[in-house]
């Protein structure tokens, strides 16, 4: 998509957020426990002004804990209920079903429904909080960006409606690193970013502690120590059986492997950012 041809889109795409933002009494505000700065939209964040609202660190499965923690103290200094879910498991629905009935209007001068709406960016588990909260799966979802089309309201339960949103990114605002980061959790399109350079990104972030180094270098059987990212990126391949043709490695399927890897989360949880301190 040309830059013009984006701008047009997401114009359109934040007028309907405007629309439908006045619509509701609450905003669940879905961030990736992994990486909550960057799965952050700011010009989002913005438009939901003094909105009632709740951050939800989701995938939380899939984040460390220590940092998930360090995440949810930072963010509770914005002064709004903030909590770290995994949207896969059923008993953590309580927890947020009763924040959520907390902080349902009580006093409405005329009798409507308890209106929400989740946002965030694409592929973050807004459609699966939904599925959750409503105990079926209505809403389709998808380990891939663009699941949802449309917005959608889906009654959770008498007096509950909830609008579930498409993601909504403004890539405009980010800086490569970003990007590259945003790409590793699946919430840019295929072609939005380049796959080697966010797989290359992705193993700098494992070299960066020795915790990780050690998470990488065991579940591919790296020879220990190794420095160069390109040079893991072979061995990872080999050890895959990633090659072309002949004996070459494979570097943009060893790159996608890698990335579906981390994005299902085998090889355990792992946090790409920490709050700043
Ligand atoms: N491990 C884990 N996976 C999750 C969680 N929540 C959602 N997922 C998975 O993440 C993927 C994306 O979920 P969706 O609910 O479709 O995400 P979305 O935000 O609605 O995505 P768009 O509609 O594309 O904007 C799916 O494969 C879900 O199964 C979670 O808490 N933990
Ligand atoms: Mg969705």
């Amino acid at each position: 998509m040309k830059k013009k041809q984006i701008s047009g889109f997401l114009l359109k795409e934040e007028k309907r957020l405007q629309e439908n933002l006045e619509l509701v009494d609450l905003v669940l505000e879905v961030l990736d426990a992994r990486l909550p700065a960057s799965s952050r939209n700011p010009r989002l964040l913005k438009m939901l002004g003094p909105k009632k609202r709740i951050v939800i660190l989701n995938k939380a499965d899939l984040a460390e804990k220590e940092i998930t923690g360090c995440w949810l103290n930072f963010l509770a200094g914005e002064k709004r209920p903030v909590l770290a879910f995994n949207a896969k498991r059923k008993a953590e629905v309580i927890q947020m079903e009763k924040l959520l009935d907390f902080l349902r209007p009580r006093l409405t001068k005329y009798k409507r429904s308890f209106r929400m709406m989740v946002v965030g960016i694409p592929n973050v588990g807004k459609s699966t909080i939904l599925n959750r909260l409503l105990q079926k799966s209505v809403a389709r979802t998808g380990n891939m960006p663009g699941i949802t089309r449309g917005a959608q309201w889906i009654k959770l339960r008498a007096g509950w409606d909830l609008l579930d949103t498409p993601g909504f990114l403004s890539p405009f605002l980010r800086n490569e690193e970003s990007l590259l980061s945003l790409g590793v959790i699946g919430s840019l399109a295929q072609g939005a970013y380049d796959v080697e350079n966010a797989a290359v990104w992705l193993v700098m972030q494992f070299l960066a502690r020795e915790k990780t180094r050690r998470i990488l270098e065991n579940f591919y059987s790296l020879q220990p120590d190794l420095e160069n990212c390109l040079e893991i990126m072979v061995e990872i391949g080999k050890a895959r059986g990633c090659f072309k043709k002949g004996a070459e490695v494979d570097i943009l399927k060893t790159s996608q492997l890698l990335l579906s890897d981390f994005r299902k989360g085998v090889l355990g949880p792992i946090t790409l950012e920490r709050p700043p301190v």
